[in-house]
């Protein structure tokens, strides 16, 4: 935020400061004033920052690579343009001032323009909009859809050895993403993690590196957006469309993504990542989605937990893949330890301050390791908020919500005011079962 508003005033207090160089006493205390402002604007731009989490300013996928171009390309141009033009203003202030002594003299005689001069600057204006536009439209058609050089390397049955459902032929892997407020549902239907196959994956996907990955993109409720700045971005969600695009990774690494479109109160927190992995390890992956969920040991607490699963309504939203298959509305939870991230990647199971250190230095191919103990209380936070734990005294432990208006605290059947949720209660004994529970289902 400090830094967002630093480069805003870099961006406007350093031209200004610069003008006032030219005026009165005034303006040049004024100019005293800015120059300095703007100059430490300037320091909010260091390439630590570029290469921060979501920063298209570092693709690393020929998508986010074109995007980057066109983007680039029309930087240069303006400030092309923004020399010319602002060189000829300062010129004009400096040669026309008044100078001492001409004091009340008339002004110069003013001429009514020069009609080669004008339709010169419309035609330069045209041609330099005609400039960006061509790889702006190139950018946005390459977007489209995997392109057909990439087909041969990104054939699915070619580098991918496990079990494809020879139902959906196509011939690059294909994801179908589904927005929701405010998550994420992904599903990979050759590989048959999908919603009905009852595996469908929230929040976190994963892509083999340097193949071409075809996304379908769909929405079951409002419009959201799809964005991996550093891999590529960003089309809508629309409910009732089907939009498309296609992304490459092409280093392996772990993405941030985020919701590009404001879909209401928790937006800011519908995030989601893209881990890239060599072919072999994504197979190993898909593997692990498959399976069903391990089953907790008789008599323990997280068999307890597992029975209170049903008992507070959870199964009712969540799917458990192979214990609890009728849950469809929420994120599956078959193999929830087993992610970074709960709640929209919002929340972080990884040490933050290890994390950050990571970050900081641009390296997308290291990510801190779950930590058990944060992912715990991530699950007891989450779970418990919103008023949902209480004490002895049945008093809400905490009132606050983790993410405002979410559809797991706030569920209200079709959006109806009045039909309004009736939030179960959990006592510290209950939330410490389900939590172990959930800990085990990796
Ligand atoms: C009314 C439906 C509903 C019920 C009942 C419900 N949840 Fe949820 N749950 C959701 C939704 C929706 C989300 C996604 C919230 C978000 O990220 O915005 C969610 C998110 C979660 C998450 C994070 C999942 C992830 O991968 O990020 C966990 C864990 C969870 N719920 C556990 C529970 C437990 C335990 C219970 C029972 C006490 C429960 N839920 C009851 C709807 C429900
Ligand atoms: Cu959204």
């Amino acid at each position: 935020m400090f830094l967002a508003v630093r480069r805003f005033l870099l961006t406007s207090l350093l031209p200004l400061g610069i003008l006032t160089l030219t005026g009165c006493a005034m303006r040049r205390f004024a100019f005293a004033c800015l120059l300095p402002i703007g100059f430490l604007a300037l320091t909010g731009c260091s390439k630590a920052e570029w290469v921060g989490r979501q920063s298209p300013m570092d693709p690393k996928g020929p998508l986010a690579q074109s995007q980057f171009d066109v983007f680039m390309s029309t930087v240069w141009l303006s400030l092309v343009l923004f020399v010319i033009v602002g060189g000829i203003l300062v010129y004009a202030v400096i040669r026309f001032r008044e100078r001492p002594g001409q004091a009340n003299t008339r002004p110069p005689e003013q001429g009514h323009g020069n009609p080669m001069i004008e339709i010169g600057l419309i035609m330069a204006s045209v041609a330099s909009l005609v400039v960006i536009a061509i790889p702006t439209l190139e950018a946005i058609w390459y977007m489209d859809d995997v392109p057909i050089e990439a087909k041969p390397t990104s054939k699915l049955s070619a580098w991918y050895t496990g079990k494809i459902d020879s139902k959906v032929a196509e011939d690059v892997l294909t994801i179908d993403a589904v927005g929701k407020q405010w998550w994420f549902r992904f599903e990979y239907p050759q590989l048959g993690l999908t919603q009905e196959g009852k595996r469908a994956i929230p929040n976190e996907i994963v892509i083999p590196r340097g193949k071409a990955v075809r996304i379908n993109l769909r929405s079951e409720d409002v419009i959201h957006s799809f964005w991996i700045p550093k891999i590529a971005g960003k089309v809508d969600m629309v409910p009732g469309r089907r939009n498309h695009m296609w992304i490459q990774g092409d280093q392996v690494g772990l993405y941030y993504g985020q919701c590009a479109e404001f879909c209401g109160d928790s937006h800011a927190y519908m995030r989601f990542r893209c881990r890239v992995v060599e072919p072999e390890e994504f197979a190993k992956w898909v593997e692990a989605q498959r399976t069903p969920a391990a089953e907790p040991a008789a008599n323990s607490l997280a068999a307890t937990g597992k029975a209170l699963f049903a008992q507070k309504t959870c199964a009712m939203c969540h799917r458990v893949g192979g214990q609890y298959d009728a849950g469809s509305f929420a994120p599956d939870l078959t193999h929830v330890a087993s992610r970074t991230s709960l709640a929209g990647a919002w929340l972080d199971n990884r040490d933050p301050a290890t994390q950050l250190a990571i970050d900081a230095k641009g390296n997308t191919e290291l990510s801190a390791p779950i930590d058990p103990a944060l992912q715990r209380k991530n699950l007891a936070d989450w779970i418990g908020s919103s008023g949902v734990l209480v004490d002895a005294n049945g008093k809400p432990v905490h009132s606050a919500d983790i993410k405002p208006g979410n559809r797991m605290h706030y569920y209200r059947m079709f959006n109806v005011a009045g039909l309004n949720e009736t939030k179960v209660k959990l006592t510290q004994a209950e939330l410490d079962a389900i939590v172990e529970y959930l800990m085990t289902l990796n």
